[in-house]
């Protein structure tokens, strides 16, 4: 049958599993024989955006590159799974309305988890790194994070598991006809 590309754009605070939930619902499509692709920060900001840092300017500039690579992505039947920040709601409406505009899905996922969760996970210290004073303009902390007002999935990584959150996007994929 014949596949059309989409963006699955995952939000929401440092720790609150974007990745995670990223890598899983990557496998599942893969399993069932869906193109599927996953940028983070690992793939983008040590080469496409190496020179950008996390100041408000270049968190904007961040957003959109990566909204024009995803773009790219769906226009040649690609899935994109995204997990970045993204924490203002300008930018994620900009690559929304770049998407819309060329016909192709954009799907918001709003990776939901009350702050102090994040916080007491804090895989690689960097909480604490900003409570100290240590990392200035960390999300959350001392930066600003804009929550999605109607996103197409709100997850509670706090309340279900993986799997679960995984298996919520897979629905709603399925009930818009992308997958
Ligand atoms: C937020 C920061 C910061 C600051 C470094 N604020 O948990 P992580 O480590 O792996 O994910 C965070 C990642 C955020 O990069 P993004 O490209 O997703 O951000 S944005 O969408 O806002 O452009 C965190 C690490 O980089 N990190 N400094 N000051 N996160």
């Amino acid at each position: 049958t014949e596949r059309n590309g989409a963006t699955i754009w995952l939000t929401g605070l440092s720790a609150s599993g974007k990745s995670t939930v990223a890598c899983s619902l990557e496998t599942y499509l893969l399993k069932k024989g869906i193109q599927a692709y996953r940028l983070d920060g690992d793939n983008v900001r040590f080469g496409l955006n190496k020179d950008l840092g996390f100041s408000e300017k270049d968190r904007n500039e961040n957003i959109r590159r990566i909204s024009e690579v995803t773009k790219l992505f769906a226009d040649a039947c690609v899935i994109s799974l995204t997990s970045f920040i993204s924490p203002y709601r300008k930018d994620r409406e900009e690559a929304r309305r770049l998407h819309e505009e060329a016909g192709l899905p954009f799907i918001e996922i709003y990776v939901d988890v009350p702050l102090e969760v994040a916080e007491q996970r804090d895989p690689k210290g960097l909480y604490k790194k900003a409570r100290q004073g240590i990392i200035k303009n960390f999300t959350g902390i001392d930066d600003p994070y804009e929550p999605p007002i109607s996103p197409e999935v709100h997850l509670h990584t706090d309340k279900q598991t993986v799997n679960e959150s995984v298996e919520t996007i897979v629905e709603y994929l399925k009930k818009e006809k992308i997958i």
